[in-house]
């Protein structure tokens, strides 16, 4: 790896397969399982050596883990940045050891752009704003459409941005208002939690916009617990469309679901291997997905993946 491939006899011209160090976040969600799933069959079917780290979502862990990959001398490191910021020092290292990086799923704040090769991911803006024009719609002739909002991770990309696009495309509805916004830090026992506080602290909800299905179902435990109907008396909207989220979709509990697709893995290996074999990739790379009402997730649960 690193400036001289001949010791691992990968990249370029190299004969040993390529060896990747991938830095994952954590196990956080359903979300999360899916896509280090995606990653290590994909690793294994194209022949790439996998070097993987959990970080228990905490930064310094993934830090370290760039750091002992790049002592390694792997040919190409990929992780996905639990939070925006913080990354220069460590992405600095692997650029002076010669060490390309690919950012997968979340994004990092860097100016400078020369410290990844690309960054492969959904556009997390684009997913607030499809959940927040199907609340738009949702609430034509309505008066008042009280929202509590479950943010993901503090800090995290997809918790940044899935609340900017919200905010935006709801101002077309002056009637929506988001009364409280707390992160659950994208876990289904955040959500409960969170849900708890904002039940007993708001005496008119009507509607969740949880940024994952993870905290939309946790949500759906505190609201249950609080004897009203999910779905039906508190509106719920989620974004990922995993297994356990489309299934409460397909019974009612959930109304809306934003796909992210975790499934990752192949284009992640297609860009190393031309990453490391010195060959131009595009700076960004956005996965396609799309969006589940109730019926479509009846008629998408049998085939669904994950
Ligand atoms: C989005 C990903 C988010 C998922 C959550 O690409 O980073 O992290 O939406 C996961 O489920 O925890």
């Amino acid at each position: 790896g690193g400036g001289s491939n001949a010791a691992t006899g990968a990249g370029a011209g190299g004969k040993g397969p390529i060896v990747m160090g991938f830095a994952q976040v954590g196990a956080e969600s359903g979300w999360r399982t899916a896509n280090t799933k995606s990653v290590q069959e994909s690793a294994k079917a194209a022949g790439i050596t996998l070097k993987f780290s959990d970080a228990q979502q905490k930064q310094e862990n993934q830090i370290k883990a760039i750091r002992s990959y790049i002592q390694q001398k792997v040919d190409v490191i990929a992780f996905s940045p639990v939070v925006e910021t913080g990354w220069d020092t460590v992405l600095l290292e692997a650029k002076r050891a010669n060490i390309p990086v690919i950012l997968t799923d979340r994004a990092v704040d860097s100016e400078d752009k020369t410290l990844y090769k690309t960054f492969l991911g959904s556009d997390f803006v684009a997913e607030g704003k499809k959940a927040g024009e199907w609340l738009v719609k949702d609430s034509q002739g309505k008066s008042e459409v009280n929202v509590v909002e479950l943010q993901g991770t503090t800090g995290a990309a997809p918790a940044i941005d899935r609340k900017e696009g919200f905010a935006e495309a709801v101002k077309a509805a002056p009637q929506i208002k988001v009364i409280a916004s707390q992160t659950g830090d994208f876990t289904r026992s955040g959500g409960k939690q969170v849900m708890e506080a904002f039940l007993k602290s708001n005496p008119k909800i009507d509607v969740v916009y949880a940024h994952n299905d993870d905290m939309g179902l946790g949500a759906i435990e505190a609201i249950e617990a609080a004897g009203k109907v999910p779905g039906k008396d508190i509106k719920i909207i989620t974004v990922d469309a995993v297994h356990d989220g489309v299934q409460a979709l397909a019974d009612g509990k959930i109304n809306y679901i934003v796909e992210c697709s975790p499934l990752l893995g192949d284009q992640l290996m297609d860009l190393a291997k031309k990453v490391v074999a010195g060959q131009s990739v595009p700076e960004r790379v956005v996965t396609q997905e799309t969006t589940f009402t109730q019926e479509q997730a009846k008629a998408a649960l049998p085939q669904r993946k994950y």
